[in-house]
């Protein structure tokens, strides 16, 4: 697949707290990183996403007593939100970027989730599927319409995007080596159902990294 200048690799939520000893670890999420640093070096245009979130954020179970990460919900005005580990909070170190992410030439770095009220998985479209980060139109002024997505995780934040990418008229590409999956029950299987129905496509890094 050859590159064009209205290309953008979306490098997403690269951090610390999603990384192997992380508050909210991807098993086998640090595997990708010299695929992305490889893969970065040969985009002109390289955004970056970082999960950020306040303390006391909605999608964190200690914030509703009771309640457990990974296996219990809560029903918000915008719908059901899973629940999760503390993670990534605002200026902690969990929430950096991998100190081994090695892409100097990125562009923009789009913090999301930043509302106590409000999760966002998608660099997009917020949960409440009608707040947005302002990311579309940052994209198109720049002319950036085809858009290439790794990072963490597939079937939250990697998945969110592509898809909202996708609903948003974007051409979105998933690179599935280059990402890994949270794995809730039937999550996986849900983003791939997605995919399909929404047009994005998936391919391996070999496909770009030959060229
Ligand atoms: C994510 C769960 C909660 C992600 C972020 O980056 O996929 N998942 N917050
Ligand atoms: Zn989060």
């Amino acid at each position: 697949m050859q590159l064009r200048q209205s290309d953008a690799l979306l490098v997403i939520d690269m951090q610390l707290d999603f990384l192997p000893g992380g508050a909210l670890a991807v098993t086998d999420g640090d595997a990708i990183l010299p695929g992305i640093n490889a893969l970065a070096a040969r985009f002109d245009h390289v955004l970056l996403t970082q999960d950020w979130h306040p303390r006391g954020h909605i999608s964190f179970a200690s914030t509703h007593p009771g309640k457990q990460p990974f296996t219990d919900t809560i029903e918000t005005p915008y719908g059901t939100q899973a629940l999760w580990p503390d993670h990534c909070i605002q200026g902690t170190r969990g929430a950096d970027l991998h100190p081994d992410l090695n892409i100097p030439h990125a562009e923009l770095i789009l913090r999301k989730g930043f509302r106590r009220d409000i999760d966002s998985y998608s660099a997009f479209t917020e949960n409440d599927q009608r707040t947005t980060t302002g990311l579309a139109g940052y994209l198109r002024e720049r002319g950036l319409i085809r858009l290439f997505f790794t990072g963490l995780a597939y079937d939250f934040c990697v998945g969110f995007s592509a898809l909202a990418a996708a609903r948003l008229g974007f051409e979105s590409i998933v690179i599935e080596d280059l990402s890994r999956a949270v794995n809730l029950p039937g999550s996986v299987n849900a983003t791939n159902t997605g995919f399909a129905s929404t047009g994005v496509q998936r391919i391996l890094s070999a496909g770009l990294l030959s060229q």
